[in-house]
């Protein structure tokens, strides 16, 4: 039998950028969360007693590993080691290789995979080899070739883990780096994927698990939800395995429905019991509130104001433990069908309908956006992205005809 855990896309020291105008307290404790959750996983893997700690890449977000990061995880890896746990891992996209940084001595039960080839690595328990660990590390960022290839095929009784920092296929939203199939994966016969790339949970497939298991603290309102790792035994063919939460701040999104709503002071009320139920222990919410439904309040709202001044009273005063901060109240509500009824008739209205359609439209306005070098190193668009901006761009433009008419 053995033991593990498995995590990967720490992104220590994730600067949150666009954050920054966070309230103080609540941004410092933002900037200490990729940290705070890691910590929490060492004392998992230390108190389930595991035998090795699986990173399936991105231990760093940026090229050039932060010092303060460095010596974090070595510290971490370090008492891990007064417990006889082994710690292996593979370098991703965002901590390839050849970036530039202060090289440390690391603890002799930290195995680093090395770039360019898939390397095997035997993990020992009482002098025998119990079990073969496979993977590669990324030489630069730029790994686009499928290296499922180089991964050799079980053929011995030991458990065998592939590790893989890659794109699944048929999973967009995500730069395509080291792409693979999942039914070259399955060819192999391993007894457990341990996959790192896409910063959500996702079990490929069940039975051997082939399992990406997210990042373990999300740093913006698209990383929704828990985040941490998985603790997996392994017994013969058996496999069980559980999810922990370990992140400091979860984001999270909520809708309120104003149909039947018809005055400003329930909006409030209803924001206010809405945040009550995000309330959890001693962690820290984000969230995202959504207004939406046909409501007669849909003018009132479109003036910005009371959004605004929404936002403001909702605001809490203390981030030390547990608190809810509202990071934005998103307006989507549309008007009731008497109006829109109207609406429809105008001609403004035919041409937005129109341009909202054809997606070349919106392609074209974002040209620059997309192409520009610096921004396209930050921004990756999906299709819901694309959606978002196209709800938001309607609803601007409906909003301005409502105030000149
Ligand atoms: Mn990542």
């Amino acid at each position: 039998m053995i033991k593990f855990l498995h995590c990967a896309d720490l992104h220590l020291d994730s600067p949150f950028k666009g954050l920054s105008s966070l309230p103080n307290g609540l941004f410092q404790r933002l900037s200490d969360s990729t940290f705070v959750s890691f910590k929490r996983l060492i004392d998992l893997a230390i108190s389930e007693e595991v035998d090795f700690v699986v990173i399936a890449g991105d231990l760093y977000d940026s090229g050039n590993r932060s010092l303060k990061a460095q010596s974090y995880l070595k510290n971490c890896f370090m008492k891990l080691k007064s417990y006889e746990i082994n710690v292996y891992v593979v370098h991703g996209n965002h901590d390839p290789l050849d970036g530039q940084w202060v090289d440390l001595d690391w603890p002799s039960n930290v195995h680093f995979f090395g770039g360019n080839h898939v390397q095997t690595i035997y993990f020992e328990k009482k002098g025998r080899q119990v079990a073969a660990l496979h993977g590669f590390s990324y030489e630069t960022a730029a790994v686009t070739d499928d290296r499922t290839l180089h991964y050799p095929d079980k053929r011995d009784g030991l458990y065998h883990i592939g590790i893989l920092h890659g794109q699944a296929d048929g999973y967009s939203g995500h730069s395509r780096y080291a792409p693979f199939l999942l039914s070259e994966l399955l060819k192999k016969g391993y007894d457990y994927w341990a996959l790192g790339h896409i910063h959500k949970r996702i079990d490929l497939n069940i039975d051997p698990p082939v399992r990406y298991s997210g990042n373990i603290q999300g740093r913006h309102s698209g990383e929704l939800g828990e985040k941490g790792g998985y603790i997996v035994t392994l017994n013969h063919n058996e496999v069980e395995s559980r999810f922990y939460s370990a992140s400091e701040i979860s984001w999270q999104e909520s809708s309120i429905d104003l149909t039947e709503v018809d005055n400003l002071q329930e909006v409030i009320l209803l924001c206010e019991k809405k945040i009550n139920t995000h309330q959890q222990g001693n962690k820290g919410v984000l969230l995202v509130l959504k207004l939406t439904g046909q409501t007669q309040l849909y003018h009132e709202l479109l003036d910005g104001t009371f959004i605004e001044d929404l936002e403001e009273i909702l605001r809490e005063e203390d981030y030390d433990s547990s608190f809810v901060h509202v990071v934005s109240i998103k307006n989507v509500t549309t008007p009731s069908l008497k109006e829109e009824q109207s609406m429809k008739q105008s001609a403004f209205f035919q041409d937005l309908q129109c341009v909202l359609e054809d997606d070349s439209e919106l392609q074209q306005a974002i040209y620059e956006l997309s192409t520009h070098r610096t921004a396209r190193k930050y921004i990756e668009l999906n299709e819901q992205d694309y959606e978002e901006i196209k709800q938001q761009a309607e609803h601007l433009l409906l909003s301005e005809l409502h105030k000149s008419r």
